[in-house]
């Protein structure tokens, strides 16, 4: 049996209906480089990746996979792989370098640059205005645990808006706040690196409240598609004790449902409040916020990766710590089972359940995938093809996980692969490789992986109705 008749068998029984989006998706400080052309000014990720001993061998985004100037080439690639929608975000110290007033023209330049390309080949634009790539100046002034911060991201919402409106038709706030909010500032793996649970809990708060103030921005503008992308880590305990059952339930509070309710139901949880208020590292909500916060959307845009399994205890020694307020008190249990390169299990099955999840959270909301992936080792082989039939299967899977959950009864209206291209992993530097195709970091060369070929497969199946 060649790849290709396993990739027939396997696409085989994958269908989806008219219209299903069929996308991938980047990130600006992941592919674009060229940090210091054209007025950008410095990030949080500037910052932190040039900080030593921070990011994996010290990798930064200074150059990535150079995107900036291969935009062009890129879009051909997604237009030879038949996407009907490319996610990808906008830099904000790129637009407004240091991060309120001035507005860079040539940055909003650059991005005119790329939609008029993608609109060009019929892949439609989907753009997100904050992939955690915070101006280093507002950082300076306190960052996302001060309130200002909120009010400048508004602000920058509607520059872009006013910039692209008329050719990007749908808009996503914030990319994870979970990982903006909690790795961010309480575990400290991304940036601004800090470990302050304090900062934290006033981080998510101000992330929400940008994202809620935004939206109106949006709408004031025009805007009809508009979302949040959400990430989601499902939460099983190890056992039935009733220890292990609560720091399940506390760790799917802070990373999962403090981001989803206040967005959908205009309020946190209250298990959640309670325990952020007894770790000392309140919410600051001020009146009318959550109402803000709660702004109408057209979709919630879910990104899922791995699921995992917890338990009460102490963290053992030389483990991280958790992106977790209130103690060193919960254990993430390895995943048991084959993991990816980047550690994470692999859990079809519970995507399937997370969708179905949401959709009873919010009912009547559209979900589109905005991002599910996994990370190889991935070379390029004598005859330039790269073989990575981990990737194929994790998609598959995946896609299939989809399909399940829209059978019985989700409604979700597109996917998105993580990511179009091999990139800057975040503080995982460039040893992880997400992409449908490979790049060659030394050349830049570009070389579609069989997971790539495979999904183009499928789009062509797809957009012909097979
Ligand atoms: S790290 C992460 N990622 C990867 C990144 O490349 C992308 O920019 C992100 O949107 C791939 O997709 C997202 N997500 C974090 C997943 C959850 C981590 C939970 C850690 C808890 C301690």
């Amino acid at each position: 049996m060649t790849s290709t008749d396993i990739r027939e068998d396997a696409l085989a029984g994958l269908t989806f209906p008219p219209g299903f989006v069929f996308g991938a998706a980047t990130a600006a400080y992941q592919i674009e480089g060229a940090v210091t052309e054209d007025g950008r000014g410095p990030s949080i990720w500037d910052t932190y990746s040039h900080t030593p001993g921070r990011t994996y061998q010290g990798h930064t985004g200074d150059v990535a996979v150079d995107h900036y100037h291969r935009y062009r080439d890129d879009v051909a690639l997604m237009a030879g792989l038949g996407l009907s929608a490319y996610r990808f975000s906008v830099a904000w110290p790129r637009v407004v370098p240091e991060g309120g007033g001035r507005v860079e023209q040539r940055g909003l330049d650059f991005y005119r640059r790329l939609v008029d390309e993608l609109l060009a080949v019929g892949v439609a634009p989907w753009l997100t205005l904050y992939h955690w790539d915070l101006p280093q100046a507002l950082q300076d002034r306190g960052g996302w645990a001060d309130r200002d911060t909120a009010e400048r991201f508004a602000e920058y919402a509607s520059v872009v808006v006013d910039a692209l409106g008329d050719r990007v038709t749908h808009w996503s706030t914030l990319n994870e706040p979970m990982c903006s909010a909690l790795l961010g500032h309480v575990s400290g793996a991304h940036a601004p690196g800090l470990q302050d649970p304090v900062a934290g809990a006033r981080a998510t708060h101000h992330l929400l409240l940008g994202h809620g103030l935004a939206a109106a921005r949006l709408r004031e503008a025009g805007v009809s598609s508009l979302g949040i992308t959400l990430n989601f880590t499902p939460m099983s305990p190890a056992s039935q004790d009733p220890a292990d059952v609560d720091a399940a339930r506390r760790l799917d509070g802070q990373q999962n449902r403090m981001f989803l309710e206040p967005v959908v139901h205009g309020a946190y949880p209250a298990d959640v409040v309670a325990d952020l208020e007894a770790a000392g590292a309140p919410l600051p909500v001020r009146d009318g916020d959550l109402e803000t916060i709660a702004a109408p959307l057209d979709w919630l845009g879910v990104n899922y990766y791995f699921e995992q399994t917890v338990r009460a205890g102490a963290r053992p020694a030389g483990k991280p710590p958790t992106s977790f307020i209130g103690g060193g008190d919960v254990v993430e249990l390895d995943p048991e089972g084959p993991t990816t390169t980047m550690g994470w299990g692999i859990s079809p099955e519970a995507f399937t359940d997370l969708l179905l999840w949401i959709g009873g959270q919010a009912p009547g909301l559209p979900l589109v995938v905005t991002e599910n992936g996994s990370a190889w080792d991935d070379e390029v082989d004598a005859e330039g093809a790269v073989h990575d039939p981990e990737r194929v299967d994790f998609l598959v899977r995946h896609l299939a996980a989809v399909a399940t959950a829209m059978e019985r009864g989700a409604d979700v209206r597109g996917y998105f692969a993580w990511s179009l291209l091999d990139n800057y992993e975040w503080a995982r530097g460039y040893a992880q490789r997400f992409g449908l195709v490979h790049v060659d970091y030394e050349t830049q060369r570009r070389t579609v992986k069989d997971s790539g070929l495979a999904y183009a497969e499928l789009l062509r199946r797809h957009r012909d109705g097979a």
